[in-house]
């Protein structure tokens, strides 16, 4: 078997891959890129699902990395759809001529560490030596198919959002099922309903979803912020979520906090009455939940804004049943990643669409002509699983990881992934992931948490060459101290309340310990404990 020899390589030709490769080529080291796909753009590759769309503002969700590449791309829309975002990976590919180092249609089986550095073993059986492994596997990318009884059974055609067909899934004139009402669901139903002829959703949980507001992208906006992208990035890097919050047609506060005004500190719902809370909702709707400062840090809070999100559902939708299969209860706004749609609501008002709850009445299998439930069978021809994925570790722990004397990450993370700065794990030198657990990433504008990681890495490989050093691996007690900042921070909020169940916490998938996967800090403060770090002479790592 032909092994070939790089200094790196590199899984996954996404966002964080190609930043990756772009950087490690240019400091002179052999690198290739493995990806399963057939080209570049990693979730904007896999997820075409009708309504696909980034919940992020455009201007921000991309590369900061090249002055040139930011003022010449041009975005349509405020919050681009998949196409968009996709032809923009592919500019990037094919600007920095990105393709010649990448081997596509490549699964990675395998990554063994030994004395010669790591050996990945791809589906195709060629295999890959390379002192170091950069995991550019994304957090939501694999997805998950839930067990369900009788799927293999369905004669029609059964389709999974984050693996969508890439000649697209007609639906008109056709009966449609969607499972699944998260960000994906939320996102497919209305334009699913624009032609199926019969659109049924079955719900295991109503979501909370905000409106996306999204709209055509204004020139002189588009210009503003060309103008001060300097300024954006910088605020980006040092914000909590990696939004710069620069607003191009307000004058810009100014950069020193003591100039700013001083705003009165917000109110707390829990002093309102029900008519003033009211009266709130009417003037600002959903900016109502950022008014009070208490709703996103006390159940009791939370739940008053609950009470007022259920009650605009009541307004929107027509039929009280639907309205009230379509509130959700039980659980806290913000405990889960929050949704945002277009539509979402309005198109339950439409006679062709209705949804039937799991939890009233349960999934009892799928047949081979479409869904039965505990109220009973609902035929369909095509079947859309917005299932989600199985979030932050699912990627990695797909390939058979072993590091030092044979260890298995898969046994390392059994109760919960442990990693340092959610960069390293400890017993798995030179193994690096990008957003990896620990890290801000699915918290954040993931661009930024990428562009951050990339950098963070190509600036620690350039220091062990100029310090002789070849491998790098973190301590237990830099690991274990990182884990419990990791829990202290998520403490007390919603992502971690006793009633959230959320794919942050790992419970969409059975059997996948229960555990806060991401550093909810924020991205400045990241930052700046990642920079401390070097500082202190790469503190918590050993370098050998
Ligand atoms: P999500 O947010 O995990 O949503 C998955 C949805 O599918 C959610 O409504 C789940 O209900 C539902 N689900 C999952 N398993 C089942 C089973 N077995 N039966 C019925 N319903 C089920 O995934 P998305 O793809 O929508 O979004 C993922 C992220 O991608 C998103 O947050 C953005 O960051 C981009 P549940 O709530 O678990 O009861």
């Amino acid at each position: 078997m032909t092994t070939h020899d790089y200094d790196a390589i590199v899984v996954g030709a996404g966002f964080a891959g190609m930043y990756m490769l772009k950087r490690l080529r240019e400091a002179g080291l052999r690198v290739r890129v493995l990806e399963a796909g057939t080209d570049v753009g990693g979730t904007w590759y896999w997820n075409r699902y009708p309504g696909a769309r980034c919940d992020v503002p455009s201007m921000e969700y991309s590369y900061s990395f090249d002055d040139d590449l930011q003022q010449e791309w041009e975005w349509s829309e405020v919050m681009a759809a998949q196409p968009e975002i996709l032809d923009y990976a592919r500019h990037v590919a094919k600007r920095f001529d990105l393709r010649q180092d990448i081997q596509f249609e490549t699964m990675v089986e395998s990554a063994v560490y030994g004395d010669e550095g790591w050996t990945i073993t791809t589906d195709g059986g060629e295999t890959f030596g390379c002192r170091f492994c950069i995991m550019a596997t994304g957090c939501l990318s694999v997805s998950n198919t839930p067990d369900l009884e009788g799927l293999d059974s369905f004669a029609g055609q059964l389709v999974h959002t984050g693996r969508w067909p890439k000649d697209g899934v007609d639906f008109a004139g056709k009966r449609v099922a969607v499972v699944g009402t998260g960000s994906s669901g939320v996102q497919a139903i209305p334009v699913i309903a624009e032609t199926a002829e019969h659109l049924t959703v079955f719900q295991r949980t109503p979501v909370y979803t905000f409106p996306a507001n999204n709209r055509p992208l204004r020139e002189d906006v588009q210009s503003a912020y060309k103008e001060h992208y300097g300024e954006v990035r910088e605020r980006q890097r040092n914000s909590v979520a990696g939004f710069s919050g620069f607003n191009p047609l307000r004058p810009q506060p100014s950069k020193d906090r003591a100039e700013r005004p001083k705003r009165p500190p917000r109110p707390e719902i829990l002093d309102t009455t029900t008519d003033e809370r009211r009266a709130m909702w009417e003037e600002r709707g959903f900016k109502t939940f950022d008014t009070y400062r208490d709703i996103y840090r006390d159940l009791d809070a939370n739940e008053l804004a609950a009470e007022l999100y259920r009650e605009h559902i009541a307004v929107v939708i027509t039929d009280a049943d639907t309205a009230e299969t379509l509130m959700p209860r039980g659980y806290p706004i913000g405990c889960k990643r929050q949704v945002l749609d277009t539509d979402y609501y309005e198109t339950f008002n439409l006679p062709s669409v209705d949804v039937v709850s799991l939890q009233d009445h349960p999934l009892e299998t799928i047949s081979p002509a479409g869904v039965r439930t505990s109220a009973g069978e609902i035929e369909v021809d095509v079947l859309v699983l917005a299932t989600g994925f199985d979030a932050m570790t699912g990627a990695l722990e797909q390939i058979d990881i072993r590091g030092r004397d044979g260890r298995s990450l898969r046994d390392k993370w059994a109760s919960g992934p442990r990693a340092y700065l959610g960069l390293q794990m400890e017993g798995f030198p030179n193994l690096f992931t990008i957003t990896g657990p620990g890290s801000p990433s699915v918290l954040s504008n993931v661009i930024v948490s990428i562009e951050h990681h990339v950098e963070w890495i190509d600036d620690l490989l350039a220091h062990m060459r100029e310090s002789g050093h070849t491998t790098i691996e973190p301590t237990a007690d830099a690991e274990a101290a990182w884990g419990r900042h990791v829990n202290e921070v998520a403490a007390g909020t919603m992502y971690t309340a006793s009633t959230c169940s959320s794919w942050y916490l790992g419970s969409n998938i059975p059997g996948k310990t229960r555990q806060f996967m991401p550093y909810v800090g924020g991205v400045g403060r990241y930052r700046a404990a990642c920079d401390e770090v070097v500082a202190n002479g790469y503190e918590g790592f050993v370098l050998s």
